[in-house]
């Protein structure tokens, strides 16, 4: 299979282009390095020492014989460019991962928020409409977020994508329907995610087009199988307070005898799947694509929920790290349940990780290993989902009530 890889510099992107160049297929990544440029912007680096994209790519040649090729363009700015790629490499699926991903990030100013929205919705908007001028039937896979659902539940397990509703018609009678779960973002990186969700609806209803929408969990771990072949092909590690994801974040917090900085009362649950699980789970929705005229595919990917005191207190338990409970700089439920179906990974054929399987490994493996390249100065979290005096008002009228 062709598969255009969209952000394949980043995080996922990089180990799953691997994968899927490992498996035989031909790859090609997009990136226009935007990450690396915002790591310039928050005076922060990846705690593994990530190499520029042609070292990388060399690497890999040299390590398995098989080349991936490189495109440094916009998704978002170069429309004709993405369409003139596509047209003449004709690729069978693409991978897109190319978005403004942190949430902290999509918080911190007025400008952060328009970059986000303009990048996100420009990049899948292209996409789409680029696979429609070119005439082609490409299977297109979006990383999407569980964040889309928010993170509540109604007394029963998020369904994958898709809530049967029973309405009453005028009549008296009940009409039963699947509609796209309602909508329920914290951020505006989360927004960017459900509005995607509405133009997949509407490319898919309008031309047909065949959509995957992987809805996933946090992404924990570092490396894979393939990113593990040579230190020149390592993955990237993030830990600011803007990047860094919470338990990779504690990993690195108690590789530094750094406090555990667990927000409020760390009563929040969330999704996890670990990268290696994510590579494969990519892997299972190119070889699973819809069929032509099939909706809009959703499954969500994701392996296991925790909540986040409890992910300290497993670190803590291993590693005798300290723990900080913070003011959480977010505006977001205290505590939450969070119940998720996952089924259609497992039934075909997903073998999850589990953090207590990995946990160690990373520690010691990954943030013990690189600990002198962190700086201590960028782990707090420092960006505030409201102005500080209107989440003080806030909260003197939650008390109050
Ligand atoms: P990342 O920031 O490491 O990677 C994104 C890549 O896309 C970067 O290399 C960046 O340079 C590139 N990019 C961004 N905008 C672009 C544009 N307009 N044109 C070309 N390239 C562009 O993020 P990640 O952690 O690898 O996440 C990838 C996707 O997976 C995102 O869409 C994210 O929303 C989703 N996701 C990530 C996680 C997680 O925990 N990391 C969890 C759920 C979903
Ligand atoms: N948290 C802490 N301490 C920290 C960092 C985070 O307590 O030091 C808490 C946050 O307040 C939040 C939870 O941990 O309640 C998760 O935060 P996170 O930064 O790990 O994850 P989030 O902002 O939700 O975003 C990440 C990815 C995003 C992806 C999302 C999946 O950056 O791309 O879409 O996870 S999900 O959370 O399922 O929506």
């Amino acid at each position: 299979m062709r598969v255009l890889i969209l952000g394949g510099d980043g995080f996922c992107g990089w180990p799953t282009s691997l994968h899927l160049s490992a498996l035989g297929h031909d790859v090609a990544i997009v990136d226009n390095l935007s990450r690396r440029k915002i790591d310039i912007e928050l005076e922060c680096e990846s705690l593994t020492p990530i190499r520029p994209m042609h070292e990388r790519l060399a690497a890999w040649k040299e390590v398995s014989g098989r080349e991936v090729a490189f495109h440094y363009f916009d998704v978002a700015k170069d429309y004709q460019r993405l369409l003139d790629l596509i047209k003449e490499w004709e690729p069978h699926a693409i991978v897109h991962f190319a978005e403004q991903r942190a949430a902290p990030y999509s918080m911190k100013s007025s400008a952060h928020k328009r970059y986000t929205v303009d990048n996100n919705l420009n990049a899948t908007n292209n996409v789409l409409a680029a696979v429609v001028e070119s005439g082609l039937d490409i299977h297109i896979a979006h990383l999407g977020t569980m964040g889309v659902y928010g993170y509540g539940t109604a007394g029963m397990k998020i369904p994958e994508g898709y809530l049967r509703v029973k309405v009453e018609t005028d009549d008296g009678a009940q009409v039963e329907n699947e509609i796209l779960y309602p909508a329920n973002p914290g951020s505006i990186y989360h927004m960017t995610k459900t509005q995607d969700q509405l133009l997949f609806f509407f490319y898919n209803k309008n031309d047909k087009v065949r959509i995957t929408d992987l809805h996933q969990g946090i992404v924990w771990g570092t490396q894979t199988k393939e990113t593990r072949l040579d230190e020149r092909l390592i993955n990237r590690f993030d830990y600011d307070g803007d990047y860094g994801t919470v338990l990779n974040r504690f990993l690195m917090q108690a590789a530094v005898d750094y406090p555990l900085t667990v927000h409020g009362t760390g009563g929040q649950t969330r999704a996890f799947i670990h990268i290696q699980d994510t590579v494969r789970c990519i892997q299972i929705a190119l070889e699973n694509p819809p069929k032509p005229g099939d909706r809009v595919q959703i499954f969500n990917q994701m392996t296991e929920t925790h909540r986040v005191r409890d992910l300290a207190q497993m670190i803590v338990d291993r590693t005798g790290a300290q723990i900080d409970y913070l003011p959480n700089p977010r505006n977001e439920a205290d505590e939450n349940d969070l119940h998720v179906r996952n089924d259609r990974f497992l039934a075909l054929g997903l073998d999850p990780i589990t953090l207590d399987e990995g946990l160690m490994e990373e520690v010691t493996g990954i943030a013990r290993r690189y600990a002198q390249r962190a700086d201590r100065s960028k782990i707090p979290c420092v960006s505030l989902w409201r102005a500080p005096a209107a989440a003080a008002s806030q909260q003197a009228k939650v008390n109050q009530s």
